[in-house]
């Protein structure tokens, strides 16, 4: 009887645990990070993060921080034209984006910030980075290191 009683258990702990990993396959398709790349930099230095973010969820969400070990500190920036024509950059605090559509972070746009990056990061290289959204569950992904191009 007892191992009756086990067997029972033991089939509900694996049913619970596969239907878990499908829900979570799900969620994380609802926000997408397309093409990811941090710019190479040296230790020290600050750099920047580039993608595509889409949402393919019922829902708008946003953007709310992103997380890293590479970095002292990271912000959500944009590049914008000050009056005097010059380009800054300045802090927003996150980055709304609608169901169903595309957001760009790219050079001389929205970008995530890495100030005072505690390692060389060379192209090929690549990073550990965690986005944190309102709604969608918090993703991890790898971000390869390149060279900026024009
Ligand atoms: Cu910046």
């Amino acid at each position: 009887m007892k191992k009756i009683i086990l067997l029972i258990i033991t089939a509900i702990i694996f049913v619970g645990c596969n239907s878990i990993e499908k829900k979570e396959a799900k969620i994380s398709k609802e926000i997408e990070i397309k093409n990811p790349w941090i710019r190479s930099a040296a230790a020290g230095m600050n750099t920047a993060l580039f993608f595509d973010l889409k949402n393919n969820s019922e829902a708008d969400d946003s953007l709310v921080s992103v997380e890293s070990d590479a970095a002292e500190l990271i912000q959500i920036h944009e590049t914008i034209k000050a009056p005097n024509g010059m380009m800054q950059m300045k802090e927003i605090g996150k980055v709304s984006v609608r169901k169903g559509t595309e957001m760009k972070f790219k050079p001389m746009g929205k970008h995530i910030m890495f100030i005072l990056l505690h390692e060389d990061l060379p192209a090929g290289d690549s990073v550990e980075v965690k986005f944190n959204f309102s709604k969608a569950k918090s993703m991890s992904q790898k971000v390869v290191v390149k060279d900026f191009t024009k």
